[in-house]
């Protein structure tokens, strides 16, 4: 990797991936790609920023070739919950951008990193212990466009030799840009309310158990998997990766170490929660560990505490 092209950079992951990046091959090597979200001044002014939509094969392709790319890291996507409020709009930029990227790296010979998540599964997959390989059958929007973006990816590695890559992502909690439209986001808007407001009602049930990881973590694999020997893969395409499995209820309990007098409320999202219902409460992620050295760093306790340190610097700024 030495020229690397991150769409959906200004999003809750893509700008964390962004700058990591920047921070390891120098900010001129890594063209950050936003669409609909105004870049930070960070983002706009540690490197080159170009607005695409994805959906722009053309300008897709000037754009790896003006900037002689060998890797796209492929984040620009709808999210679970607006997804199912917009489930063509979803179909048209989450596989329409995905089919784009696959073929401008077929043609330029690039490398694709492509972020799967818990959602490429369904009520019919073993919700404990979620397998690597197991049976695949989401009832979402957001689902359907994950697991066919998994055998796309496939696809293009097996038919074409793109060194397409990618990792299942479990929930992400993280503090510097603001999540959009997940049914995990309540893992974010938690800690905001709790600085804020000393209270919080979650639109999930308290006993929702689903798989979570802080950014840091989240970041170092993708980077990672991108970084491994080829030769150690056996998948290549998305891996279960997870740090910690947690509900509501356990996520307030840990915050109230931090802060004795939060309280959390619940008011179910029945769109929400179903959406939920139907996701692994924890995945297997043996593969990733055994094939690629995959290990998490920040388990909740330590999770909680610097999301509360670091939140509460940064809206202090506010
Ligand atoms: C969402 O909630 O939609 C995402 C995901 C789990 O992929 N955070």
């Amino acid at each position: 990797m030495k020229k690397i092209l991150v769409t959906g950079a200004t999003g809750q992951v893509g700008s964390e991936i962004t700058m990591a990046l920047r921070q390891k091959y120098a900010g001129e090597n890594i063209i950050a790609v936003g669409h609909s979200r105004q870049p930070s001044s960070e983002l706009a002014d540690t490197g080159p920023y170009i607005t695409l939509d994805v959906r722009d094969q053309a300008a897709l392709i000037k754009a790896v070739k003006d900037n002689q790319v060998d890797t796209v890291f492929h984040l620009a996507s709808l999210l679970s919950a607006v997804a199912e409020k917009l489930p063509q709009k979803a179909w048209d930029i989450n596989m329409n951008g995905l089919l784009n990227v696959l073929e401008t790296a077929r043609m330029m010979r690039c490398a694709v990193f492509f972020p799967s998540s818990i959602a490429a599964f369904g009520y019919q997959t073993p919700a404990l212990n979620t397998p690597q390989d197991t049976i695949q059958r989401p009832n979402t929007m957001y689902g359907i466009t994950k697991v066919s973006g998994e055998l796309l990816c496939d696809y293009y590695q097996q038919r074409f030799a793109v060194d397409a890559r990618g990792l299942r992502y479990p929930g992400l909690i993280s503090y510097k840009t603001e999540a959009g439209g997940g049914t995990t986001d309540y893992a974010v808007e938690i800690f905001y309310a709790a600085l804020q407001k000393k209270s919080y009602q979650c639109f999930l049930k308290a006993d929702t158990q689903l798989d979570m990881m802080y950014m840091p973590d989240a970041v170092n694999a993708a980077i990672g998997l991108m970084q491994a020997d080829v030769e150690q893969l056996s998948h290549h395409n998305a891996f279960n990766v997870t740090a910690m499995s947690i509900t509501p209820e356990q996520l307030s309990t840990e915050i109230k170490r931090h802060i004795a007098d939060f309280t959390i409320s619940y008011k179910i999202d029945p769109v929400r929660q179903a959406i939920a219902d139907s996701w692994p409460k924890h995945m297997d992620d043996r593969c990733a560990h055994q094939e690629w050295g995959w290990q998490p760093e920040f388990t909740l306790s330590a999770m909680v505490e610097e999301m509360l340190e670091k939140l509460a610097v940064k809206l202090s700024k506010q």
